[in-house]
């Protein structure tokens, strides 16, 4: 049986964009209006640029789906792209400087920065995005959800408190154009956009997701390749213009001593049926993450975001065809994409917890995930 596993392909100005999953169990049951509403939010928010106003991102299911449900085999989702023009697009000759363009064009033995931008381009995400989307509904009926959102543009920081439920973040979140919780911190980022668009210049961040509800022992110490905080760091850190990842506490472990980081424990029997089985933690400097297993407390994780290499008033570069000094390219981008980047990390990091659940749980139906699920809680919860 295929292991939970996603690809994608797709080029910026292509036809279409393609994201192909493999190895869902049958009888999910798909939430259509909630992937097209991620598809939607990643468009969206301050400061994105003028692509967003031709394209209407919708996702098309070509297979693996009968009445609504997966039947077990590879699902492909297509999005269209209305601006189609890959071959009439102009040649990008002078490498704009953080962009994949010059890296790009001298792997592969080319002049024309076109042909690398056209996959590196985060329009990818929206196909990330849709895949994560999908896979949520595999999470949904074990209480599990994701939550991104914005907590940094530019020098502008939100105050996100650590005890906010999943149901106040959301609301919060989806009250403001730049998907942060904090409506103060909000007011401040649009600004901070407001100000890189007249100085002709771009702005990046941080972006934080949260997953609630998780059980304790997805991921494993056993083997490197399936410890889970490597794999997310790895997700998170393949998504475009991330430059940094960490979970809980982060860098900030670095400075401080032991007993400052480490997460002491508790039982409350009272929180016996919860995804902690009871095991409780004075804080969660962990991040949900302890030898690259979930321990059963939220798992936290956050990115820092670059500013997009696209800026009006170009960069100092060189003719790739001349060797000539010269200032980079323009080519129509947006002046902030912080908010859709936190709809990326939250779809991109659902989908690495359903692969690690799958892992733990996974069978050739809904019916016997939910069996494995509930037969390993109520083990832990026995345990003695
Ligand atoms: C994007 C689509 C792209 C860019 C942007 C993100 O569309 P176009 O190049 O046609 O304007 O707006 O891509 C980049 C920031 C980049 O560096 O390539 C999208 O759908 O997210």
């Amino acid at each position: 049986m295929a292991m939970l596993e996603y690809r994608t392909a797709g080029e910026s100005h292509g036809q279409a964009l393609i994201a192909l999953i493999e190895g869902l169990p049958a009888g999910v049951p798909l939430d259509m209006e909630n992937i097209n509403h991620e598809l939607l939010r990643r468009q969206g928010g301050y400061g994105r640029g003028g692509r967003q106003k031709i394209e209407k991102d919708v996702a098309n299911i070509l297979s693996g789906v009968r009445r609504g449900r997966t039947i077990g085999s590879p699902l492909a989702i297509e999005l269209v792209n209305k601006d189609w023009r890959i071959d009439q697009a102009p040649e990008v000759n002078r490498p704009r400087p953080g962009h994949a363009d010059l890296a790009g064009s001298l792997k592969w033995l080319t002049t024309d920065c076109r042909e690398t931008l056209e996959r590196a381009s985060a329009r990818e995400t929206a196909a990330r995005v849709a895949a994560g989307a999908l896979v949520k509904s595999l999470l949904a009926p074990f209480g599990i959800r994701c939550v991104g959102f914005v907590t940094q543009i530019g020098p502008v920081k939100a105050h996100v408190a650590e005890d906010r439920s999943p149901e106040d973040l959301i609301s919060a979140r989806d009250a403001n154009e730049v998907y942060t919780p904090d409506p103060e911190a909000g007011e401040g980022m649009i600004a901070a956009i407001r100000k890189a668009k007249e100085d002709k210049d771009t702005l990046g961040g941080i972006i934080e997701v949260r997953v609630f509800g998780c059980p304790p022992g997805l991921g494993s110490c056993a083997r490197y390749q399936d410890k889970l905080d490597g794999r997310l760091m790895q997700a998170v850190g393949s998504i475009q213009a991330i430059k940094g990842v960490e979970l809980g506490m982060g860098f900030g472990v670095a400075g401080v001593y032991g007993s400052a980081v480490h997460d002491e424990i508790d039982y409350d029997p009272a929180q016996r049926d919860t995804a902690c089985l009871g095991f409780t933690r004075r804080s969660n400097n962990a991040g949900g993450i302890e030898g690259g297993m979930t321990n059963g407390q939220t798992i936290v994780i956050r990115a820092a975001k670059k500013p997009i290499a696209t800026l009006t008033k170009g960069m100092d570069s060189v003719n790739l065809k001349t060797r000539a000094p010269e200032r980079s390219d323009y080519e129509r981008s947006d002046v902030c994409a912080v908010p859709a980047a936190s709809v990326v990390m939250e779809n991109v990091v659902a989908f690495e917890i359903a692969r690690a659940f799958l892992e733990k749980f996974g069978g050739d139906t809904l019916a016997e995930v939910k069996a494995a699920y509930e037969f390993y809680m109520d083990a832990a919860r026995r345990l003695k």
